[in-house]
């Protein structure tokens, strides 16, 4: 028998009201449950935001160095349990355990920071212009806060969403990837655990279209914070538009990487392995794009594709394994799609392509990492975020060139350049439009307390991450204290002549 999973709405383990249930299943064995979890509707999140919204009125009145501790004590457990953590979310997602090892560490940082930030939260103290007034402005919190996330980082995005949310006094109304449900469960068990009262943490398991859009649309529901695909976000942001809520927005990503003629040629090939095929090419922050320097097109792509084949591909849990299946069957035939499309545009197939057969791979939902040459600017495959294995290599005959394809997208969020010439590395960092950029590194490996965020079409100007996400969590309240015992006019009394 699977486990069974419940929702948890104001400190209780609760079904769906409807009673119906969903399974999650091993995307490397499909036969394999990981569990089933309720299937949620409209009343189940209108039972979650009530149970927010009254829990606000007390946990915005806990001190935030208290907060504080009960993230550090959410930290400490997560550390205690990191392996098992790590392990149940590749049995999930698939993911290898390396990576879902470093997912649960950057939500261990998350907490960590949170529990410091608890101890800040920087407010500011600015001169009046009158005499005998003080003006400040403080940090309050804004209420409660819908958090909605994606299967591929299924602890860390939740984590730095929620702690800062946390902290900064907000109560929260959690719906997690239908994918990742587990994952998702244990970080809310954890939270309870740590000291987290009834009411302020409360998830809410199912589908996007019916908790999540009853979330978002709920006018008690204060800010929406949200990680997944541009079409949703945009969806979220009109949906949230018509109650004026605050919405965080993290999308999609079409992110390339650059390597230079005179960069270190086997660091870059290192860089582009991890960023193109780490998690699958299932991360917004992947390498979807390789743009060559033309002078080192050939060489570079004959040890990539070399070692591009020697990828070995299996089941996460196996120390043998360096890149695991795609989350769904949606996901494997989206990529199956895309390299259709690759090839009917024109370019060239140079290895990968196909779904792998063999042993321990007839059962999941593998897809043989993928290189394309020959790609160009105008191919939806240089265009289009894949979320997957899939890499497509352009040429570029000069930096600016290769700048122009980079910022030829609709999307900003990563970026990376291999050079050796420090010119090179600031004109690009000046000149590249994304959030993040990289320099002789990959175009993943965001760190916790750094922002993290991308320009244009990936998200609507907000960052996660590091001391940035507490704006987002956080309202501004300005303070005026007259201590002159009469009145004091602004803008009047200092220029009555
Ligand atoms: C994401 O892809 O959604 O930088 C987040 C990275 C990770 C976070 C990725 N630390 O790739």
């Amino acid at each position: 028998m699977a486990k069974k999973f419940q929702n948890f709405i104001n400190g209780r383990w609760v079904d769906a009201a409807s009673g119906k249930t969903f399974e999650n299943r091993n995307p490397a064995r499909w036969d394999e449950v990981v569990g089933v979890f309720p299937l949620s509707g409209k009343e189940d999140v209108e039972a979650a935001v009530r149970a927010a919204r009254e829990a606000f009125e007390t946990w915005r009145l806990v001190p935030a160095p208290k907060r504080g501790d009960i993230m550090r004590a959410v930290g400490d457990l997560m550390v205690a349990r990191k392996e098992d953590l790590a392990r149940q979310m590749t049995r999930e997602m698939g993911k290898v355990l390396a990576e879902t090892r470093g997912d649960v560490q950057e939500g261990i940082d998350t907490a960590y920071y949170a529990g410091g930030e608890g101890r800040r939260l920087f407010g500011h103290t600015v001169p009046s212009e009158l005499r005998d007034k003080f003006n400040m402005a403080l940090r309050v919190p804004i209420g409660v806060a819908g958090i909605v996330t994606p299967w591929n980082f299924p602890m860390a995005i939740p984590t730095w969403k929620i702690f800062p949310a946390l902290l900064c006094g907000n109560t929260v109304v959690f719906k997690p990837a239908s994918d990742t449900p587990a994952t998702a469960t244990a970080l809310v068990e954890i939270l309870a655990e740590a000291g987290v009262p009834p009411g302020v943490v409360n998830i809410v398991h199912g589908g996007g279209g019916e908790v999540g859009t009853a979330i978002v649309g709920h006018p008690d529901v204060d800010c929406v914070s949200f990680t997944g695909s541009t079409q949703v976000g945009k969806t979220i942001a009109e949906t949230a538009a018509r109650t004026l809520k605050r919405v965080s927005l993290e999308l999609g990503g079409k992110n390339a990487q650059i390597v230079m003629d005179d960069a270190d040629l086997s660091l870059a090939l290192e860089g582009v392995l991890w960023g193109a095929f780490g998690t699958t090419g299932q991360r917004c922050t992947a390498t979807s794009r390789l743009i060559l320097h033309e002078k080192i097109h050939e060489k570079f792509l004959a040890m990539l594709v070399d070692r591009v084949r020697k990828l070995r591909l299996g089941d996460g849990l196996l120390p043998s394994t360096d890149v695991g299946p795609c989350v769904n069957k949606g996901q494997q035939e989206t990529v199956a799609g895309y390299v259709r499309i690759g090839l009917e545009q024109g370019a060239t197939l140079l290895t990968g392509g196909t779904v792998p057969k063999g042993e321990g791979l007839d059962g999941g939902w593998f897809y043989a990492p993928t290189v394309f040459a020959g790609v160009k600017p105008d191919h939806r495959i240089a265009r289009e975020e894949i979320f997957g294995p899939v890499l497509s290599v352009l040429k570029a005959g000069s930096l600016a060139e290769a700048v122009t394809i980079l910022n030829d997208t609709i999307y900003g969020l990563s970026s990376s350049i291999y050079t050796a010439n420090i010119d090179a590395a600031f004109r690009a960092i000046r000149d590249v439009r994304a959030g993040i950029t990289y320099i002789n590194a990959p175009t993943i490996g965001a760190e916790a307390h750094m922002p993290f965020g991308g320009v244009k079409q990936t998200g609507n100007g907000h960052r996660e991450g590091g001391w940035t996400v507490y704006d987002f969590f956080s309202e501004w309240k300005t303070v005026y204290v007259d201590y002159s015992g009469g009145l004091q006019r602004a803008q009047i009394d200092n220029y009555a002549k």
